[in-house]
Parts: C-alpha cells; sequence; structure tokens
C-alpha cells in the first residue's frame, strides 16, 4: 500500500523533473507515516532526502521508495549514505535501477538494514521513459495526434483544426502536463500558432520546441512575452527564442540536443512532416492517437503518415479510452 501512495507522488511530479525520474518516498514507523517527498525538479534533493527532513527523526523507520535509492554522487549525494545515516531500518523499492548493479542493496544491507524489492507493474511502466532516456541520452518520445478516421490531421487548406470533442481536448492537457516539451515543425507553429499548455487542467507550462531547417521563423508576439521556454533548432539564431544551432536535422541528432537541453520527456505534435519522419527514422516510443469521428478526403496532404515507400511497423496497442464518440489509442513500438 505504501509503495501504491508513494507512485500517487510520482503520479503528482511526472513531467517537470526534466532527465531525471519522477520518484515518490514514504517513510512509515509504528504504523503511522512520518514523513513523505519527492523529487521535484533536477538538480534539488531526491525524494528520499525530502521524507528524511520531515520525519526528523527516522531511527528504526521503513522506507518505501518508487526507485531504487540512488548509490553516486551526482548533482546531489547518494541517498543511501542519507538513509544509513537516518538509522532507516528497512528499505522496501518498487523498481529496480539497473545501472546500480545492487552496489547500493549491498551497502545498506552492510548497514544492517533489510532491503525488499517489491516490484509493481504500473510503476515498472512508467519507469520505461526514463530508462530509455538515462540510457539512449535522448527524451522519451511521444507522438501525439489528433485525426480523422481516415488518417487526415487537418483539410486541404489546413482550415480544420479542431477534430475531436472538448473532452478530447482535456485530455490533451492533461497528457501534456506530464511532459518536460511539445515539439512542432515550423509550419505547423505558424498555420496553428499553438500555445501548447496545459492550461484546461493546470498551470503547467512545458517548452515549446520549434524547428526551422532554414532558419527563417519568426516567433509570434505571444511567444515573445511568455515565461515558456522557447527553444528552436536552428542553423542560424532566433531571435527571443533559445536556439540550439544545428545543420543536422535528423530526429536521432534532434533527440540527442534536446536531450543536452535537458528535456526527458517530449511529445511531438505535428505536423504530418514531421510525424512521418520521426516514425520513418525509428525515432518514437509511443504513439498516441485520437481519433474523431470524421471522414475528409481531400488529397493526401495533411495524412499523418506518409513515406515515399512503404514499410510495415509493427505497434502494439497499449491503452484504448473513449471521450464521447472519440476514441484515444496508445501503441508503444514491437511486436503483437
Ligand atoms: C533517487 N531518488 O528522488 C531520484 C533519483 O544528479 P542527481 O544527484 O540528482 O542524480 C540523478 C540520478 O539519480 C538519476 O539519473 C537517477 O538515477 C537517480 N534519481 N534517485 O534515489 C530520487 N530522482
Ligand atoms: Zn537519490
Amino acid at each position: 500500500m505504501y509503495i501504491d501512495q508513494a507512485f500517487q507522488l510520482v503520479k503528482m511530479t511526472a513531467g517537470q523533473t526534466g532527465r531525471n525520474p519522477a520518484v515518490g518516498c514514504i517513510i512509515v514507523k509504528d504504523g503511522a507515516i512520518i514523513g513523505f517527498g519527492a523529487h521535484l525538479k533536477e538538480g534539488t534533493a531526491h525524494a528520499e532526502v525530502q521524507a528524511i527532513r520531515m520525519a526528523g527523526d527516522a531511527r528504526g523507520a521503513t522506507l518505501y521508495c518508487t526507485l531504487e535509492p540512488c548509490n553516486h554522487t551526482g548533482k546531489t549525494p547518494p541517498c543511501t549514505e542519507a538513509i544509513i545515516q537516518a538509522g532507516v531500518k528497512k528499505v522496501v523499492f518498487a523498481e529496480r535501477d539497473r545501472s546500480l548493479d545492487d552496489t547500493g542493496v549491498r551497502y545498506m544491507e552492510s548497514h544492517g538494514i533489510a532491503v525488499v524489492h517489491e516490484p509493481s507493474d504500473e510503476v515498472s511502466d512508467f519507469y520505461q521513459a526514463f530508462f530509455i532516456s538515462k540510457e539512449e541520452k535522448r527524451p522519451f518520445v511521444t507522438l501525439k495526434l489528433a485525426s480523422t478516421l481516415d488518417g487526415k490531421l487537418a483539410d486541404d487548406h489546413n482550415s480544420s483544426r479542431w477534430l475531436t470533442h472538448d473532452k478530447s481536448r482535456r485530455d490533451v492537457h492533461a497528457l501534456r502536463h506530464t511532459y518536460d516539451a511539445v515539439l512542432v515543425g515550423r509550419a505547423t507553429y505558424d498555420i496553428d500558432q499553438p500555445k501548447l499548455d496545459a492550461r484546461h487542467v493546470s498551470d503547467k507550462v512545458p517548452a515549446k520546441v520549434i524547428i526551422t531547417k532554414t532558419g527563417q521563423l519568426k516567433i509570434h508576439g505571444q511567444d515573445q512575452e511568455t515565461d515558456q521556454r522557447i527553444i528552436v533548432l536552428s542553423p542560424t539564431p532566433v531571435e527571443y527564442a533559445e536556439t540550439i544551432l544545428t545543420d543536422d536535422f535528423r530526429p536521432a541528432r534532434l533527440l540527442e540536443l534536446l536531450h543536452q537541453a535537458g528535456i526527458g520527456r517530449l511529445m511531438i505534435e505535428g505536423g504530418s512532416a514531421v510525424i512521418s519522419e520521426f516514425i520513418e527514422q525509428d525515432c518514437f516510443d509511443e504513439i498516441v492517437i485520437y481519433y474523431a469521428p470524421k471522414l475528409l478526403g481531400g488529397t493526401l496532404n495533411n495524412r499523418f503518415y506518409h513515406t515515399v515507400e512503404s514499410r510495415m511497423i509493427n505497434l502494439r496497442l497499449t491503452d484504448v479510452r473513449r471521450f464521447d464518440d472519440d476514441l484515444r489509442l496508445t501503441y508503444r513500438k514491437g511486436q503483437t
């Protein structure tokens, strides 16, 4: 039960910890919770340290943590050390950090702490994204799109901007809330002038990332005055934005640059050229499609996935939701 509660803290902070994982921790003594904590932001105290601080005296207590406590000095000192110093007698964690090779577990055990691994599928699913980001040094990538049943993101005049129901749009905001950044191509940026925030559900403002292969991009007025982080991937500097200079626009290179800029979870929202390129180059982890009950017809423009030659990509359906007549389908890569 305490792991489930610690996971609630993770759900609350997912999307604000950059390349670091969201982690939740609860400390229990004599049947009462004496401390809890979450990792809030990259570079700041880890969940265990926050919880130990709240507890004050954690001697003889049991510490529950969603992720195996770290055993290294990064931007902060090792949590294993803080746990030992605090006099905790038992540690229960849900997700193993394979990069630690059990060194942290052995270190705590050598100080008389009982360490228990209590795996949870839900927690494991969540940390997949973190391990991808950490091991591959690129953000976890979700392609998000709203489409007609015939696969169009907009009509041939780019005028049908809203396809899905209000409830789906709210859900998009809830989803964005859990991402560090949302990326669009220059054409989508100019045509839709998207805010890419989560205003229907929270004050969270993910960074806005725009790709411009020519550098010919003018940051819109609304984005010149905002507190939102505006990142532009461009061959030349762009005014009013944090420009990441690059002449190499292969998706893998862009992801590497965004990792260096601190982005752990990236959502890509279009348009079809960007989405198609990331799919074709195998630079995505998850696809979330909102299908509106509509057919548009017209040319093949704005069809969300188009390539010169066809090649089968197998996906695994991981979630299905319904918002009135809209369907939300989530897929991960891999065979069924
Ligand atoms: C934990 N508890 O709450 C988090 C952990 O640079 P640092 O010191 O912040 O270390 C970052 C690494 O620590 C990160 O890559 C991940 O392995 C772990 N994150 N560990 O024990 C936490 N956020
Ligand atoms: Zn730690």
